[in-house]
């Protein structure tokens, strides 16, 4: 799906400010058509953000069901004749969009865009209604899962996973126009073929049609390096200037629609010329061997919650760059498409994962308090629970296919692996990744509680990720014991041929709290974990990569099990440096 862009054909306009907001706690304003006029006793919310940690008030923060959203859009007058799209980046995790009192949109998926086509309700230069009712509720059948718990006095949103459940329009949203014949979409992969850059592009046009497809593919200075006619080709650069690793090269194509010698349409894609290949025990990027550092990172900041902020953004990379990291995951859900396409000028690599995160009753048990569910069963992760799995997976390639930094994708993190269901429930997602993207491999993430040996789903992927917490969750505050289980552990992982990712290793540590002998939570436990962690990964050659848990400190459910949040961060939630990322920063220097 495409982005909105100004080019010559296309301009936007992005409805990002205060919108009025209200909460609708008792489900009333669908059918009271709260869309129908100016949304009364409101108040206003800034957008992006989650409307959370907004206010100081726990009806906001803990509110379960419809916020409704609403503003006011002018379509510009220029626009007449146009094509006209209203669209959101995100809404988390479902919406209706209704545009004056007509129902134009719904989505569901908490982390990626959707768009309506409204040329037909609109007139250059007039005013409308935007309103937008955002769901945050989490069910069985919902990516990720939850469900939502009466308690008499009010209804409670139980989920199975730690990050707090984030809400609201946490990205822009769109007015935009295109011509009506138009680019609708373009896929571009790419290959090397000695020192010459292979770029395969398919370009599909929607609309009023008759227009033929021409690309011109430019290289950073902005001279053209190749071109071509027709909806899909190829093109050929020689002496290409590769992305990699800390190489952000970027190309430009420039995909027409060209009638009668007039261009229609023109939308400009950025290209990454690269290769990505898993063979043996390896992870090659462009050929050669790639070892992943960094972290698992969340979209989290105070007050924003999971808004997208460009400060943040770039502050985080400049982080990483300081700590020496090459890479990320966007631990648990697709991060907005600013990232992306940072990510792809700075040179960082991406593991890309869906939001399916929490479908183990296993650990929900244990950890969030919630037990009693079997994780594949009719009333729990049953047939629609895929579906939307499917959904999410369809939607985050659609979205993602093109950026040279996504190097990998994650289909899951830490599911129920163990059993004949999981089996039987993973195996045609994984099927399905690869259908609709051959050029990039993929996996999921693996949970302690299905260690070699047990788990059933490894099997599908073409990489092994692990989360591991020996020294933290098990053998805690022993390290030596930790270190001679876990070195046991990935020798066996070891065994199976492929590149092992450690997705996740952390210990919760509280920013300035000390020991001079080393015990949990304090900064030295933290920077002796994390010596253990990387002894045992020198030590088996099949490890490709290691991701701190987490990047920082970050906002989580209620419970007895977290002081203010998830503290095991390399930096606190403010961005601070830990011993730890000093540490880190040592080591990856040096590995660099
Ligand atoms: C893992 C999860 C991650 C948690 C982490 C932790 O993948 O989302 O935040 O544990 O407990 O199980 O810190």
């Amino acid at each position: 799906m495409l982005r909105p862009q100004d080019t010559a054909t296309r301009e936007r306009k992005s409805l990002d400010g205060l919108w009025a907001f209200r909460l609708d706690a008792e489900s009333t304003g669908r059918d009271a058509r709260w869309f129908a006029g100016p949304l009364t006793d409101s108040v206003e919310v800034p957008v992006p953000a989650s409307y959370n940690d907004i206010y100081a008030d726990a009806a906001v923060r803990d509110h379960v069901g419809d916020a409704w959203y609403q503003t006011t859009v002018r379509v510009p007058r220029g626009w007449a004749g146009e094509r006209i799209v209203l669209r959101f980046d995100a809404a988390t995790h479902a919406a209706s969009v209704w545009l004056g009192e007509t129902h134009v949109v719904s989505h569901e998926g908490g982390y990626t865009p959707f768009e309506a086509d409204v040329t037909e309700l609109v007139t250059a230069g007039e005013e409308y209604l935007v309103t937008a009712a955002v769901n945050n509720e989490l069910t069985f059948e919902t990516i990720p899962p939850g469900y939502i718990e009466d308690q008499g006095h009010r209804r409670h949103q139980k989920y199975f996973h730690d990050f707090f459940n984030y809400a609201g329009l946490h990205r822009t949203v769109w007015l935009y126009s295109t011509p009506k014949s138009y680019v609708s979409d373009i896929t571009v992969v790419t290959d090397v073929d000695g020192s010459t850059g292979v770029v395969r592009y398919a370009v599909e046009a929607s609309g009023e049609g008759g227009a033929d497809v021409e690309v011109t593919l430019r290289d950073a200075e902005g001279a053209v390096v190749a071109t071509g006619t027709g909806a899909d080709g190829e093109l050929r650069v020689d002496g290409a200037n590769l992305w990699g690793p800390g190489h952000g090269y970027l190309y430009e194509l420039e995909a027409r629609l060209v009638s009668g010698g007039e261009t229609v349409d023109s939308y400009l894609q950025t290209v990454g010329i690269r290769t990505v290949e898993v063979r043996g025990t390896q992870f090659l990027i462009n050929g050669e061997p790639f070892y992943f550092t960094g972290f698992g990172k969340h979209e989290d900041s105070p007050v924003r919650g999971k808004g997208h902020d460009d400060a943040y953004l770039v502050h985080d990379f400049a982080l990483l760059d300081w700590i020496g990291a090459n890479s990320f995951r966007t631990s648990h859900y697709p991060y907005a498409e600013e990232v992306y396409d940072y990510a792809d000028r700075q040179g960082i690599v991406v593991i890309d994962e869906v939001a399916a995160v929490g479908q183990n009753m296993g650990l929900a048990g244990g950890v969030f308090g919630t037990q009693g569910f079997t994780t594949f069963s009719p009333e729990t992760f049953n047939d629609k629970s895929q579906e939307a799995h499917k959904q999410a997976i369809r939607e985050l390639i659609a979205r993602d296919k093109n950026h040279p930094s996504v190097v990998l994708w994650s289909i899951a993190n830490e599911p129920e692996s163990d059993t004949e269901e999981a089996e039987r429930y993973f195996e045609p997602l994984f099927a399905l990744t690869r259908e609709l993207d051959p050029s990039r491999p993929v996996g999921f993430v693996n949970v302690m509680l299905a260690p070699h040996g047990k788990c059933r789903v490894s099997q599908f992927g073409d990489v092994l990720m692990l989360n591991r917490y020996y020294g933290w969750y098990v053998n805690t505050g022993d390290l030596e014991g930790a270190e001679k289980a876990w070195r046991e552990e990935l020798e066996a992982w070891a065994g199976d041929g492929k590149p092992i990712i450690i997705t996740e290793y952390g210990a919760d540590t509280v920013a300035g709290l000390h020991a001079t002998v080393a015990v949990p939570w304090t900064e030295e436990y933290q920077v002796e974990y994390l010596d253990m962690n990387h002894r045992v990964f020198d030590s088996v050659p099949a490890v490709v990569g290691e991701h701190v848990w987490n990047f920082a400190d970050f906002q989580t459910s209620l419970g007895i099990f977290r002081v203010d949040g998830n503290k095991k961060g390399a930096f606190t939630r403010d961005r601070k440096p830990k011993a730890a990322a000093h540490l880190l920063r040592g080591r990856w220097q040096n590995l660099a």
